[in-house]
């Protein structure tokens, strides 16, 4: 039996109570987990024993005159070097190379198919807006934001003609089964953590900067979107819901959120146009009177 099937077989991240993986990459962070943990109780074990002997050896009865010359074994020198590689062995062979897959390899729209979402925070919820099939999040400025369209989506770009926007207060995050997702987490007001658990993920949501993530699905369920920063009072309300569904099924869900986000960005569109069309009449009739005024004066 190898190490690594005998600590597969002794799970400690299960005992520790971790919640099942769900993504692909998952296993490989998981496997480095229980390593760690199992490391850590070694350590545990044998520095803790190490006290207990000391205590024990070097007690008063048995020692009444100090020892200059202290230890003379080089046993545990030995042992902390052999520490310091186990630690560099998990640092640079399974954690740095793991952490820079994650950050170097973030999946493309085009040339993967990944599906791109942003996870926009706030006290207390998340707003879900989805770049939709061309992979390009519509243009956002902070004068279009509204009731129903709280990030400010502008209606008249055509990039975020097929965005979908959802979640809010307990909203619900829609992922595809087995395809590629990219979250891109940030916050529209304090720091908040954006944590998908099952799907081995995390990310502080920091206000003005916009962090990708990216994770596989491989099982269809039902999970929580934990906020893993304490941001405010409300914090522990701060639940939603991600969920994993069959393709096909997502593209249904897809299908009639779509039409409900650009039937709203559509009235806002109207309402802009109106807005702008009162607004060129209202220089129209200033300039007209301005206008008339100043000939009267040149005929006097
Ligand atoms: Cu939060």
């Amino acid at each position: 039996m190898t190490l690594a099937a005998l600590t597969d077989y002794f799970d400690l991240n299960k005992l520790m109570g971790m919640l099942p993986n769900h993504s692909e990459h998952g296993k490989e962070i998981d496997h480095m987990l229980n390593f760690c943990h199992w490391f850590m109780l070694l350590l545990f074990v044998g520095w803790g024993t190490f006290f207990l002997v000391c205590v024990f050896r070097f007690r008063k009865s048995r020692n009444p005159k100090a020892d200059y010359h202290g230890v003379r074994s080089h046993l545990s020198t030995h042992l902390e070097v052999g520490v310091v590689i186990i630690e560099a062995v998990i640092l640079l062979g399974f954690a740095l190379p793991l952490w820079g897959k994650r950050v170097n390899e973030i999946p493309d729209n085009e040339k993967d198919g990944a599906l791109k979402v942003r996870a926009i925070g706030f006290q207390f919820g998340w707003h879900f807006h989805y770049a939709g099939p061309d992979g390009k999040f519509g243009r956002q400025n902070i004068r279009f934001i509204t009731a129903t369209n709280p990030l400010g989506i502008d209606p008249t770009d055509s990039d975020g003609g097929d965005d979908v926007l959802t979640g809010g207060v307990g909203g619900t995050l829609h992922l595809a089964n087995h395809q590629a997702t990219v979250v891109r987490v940030s916050s529209l007001d304090v720091i908040h953590g954006f944590a998908l658990h099952e799907m081995r993920i995390q990310q502080d949501a920091i206000p003005g900067t916009e962090a990708p993530q990216w994770f596989r699905p491989v099982s269809n369920g039902e999970w929580q979107i934990i906020c893993a920063q304490l941001c405010g009072a409300g914090h522990s309300n701060m639940a939603a819901k991600y969920v994993v569904e069959d393709k096909k099924d997502f593209d249904a869900w897809y299908k009639d959120s779509l039409a409900i986000t650009q039937a709203s960005l559509k009235k806002q569109k109207v309402e802009i146009e109106k807005q702008i069309e009162a607004e060129k009449a209202e220089l129209a009739k200033k300039a007209a009177v301005h206008g008339s005024g100043h000939g009267e004066k040149k005929a006097h």
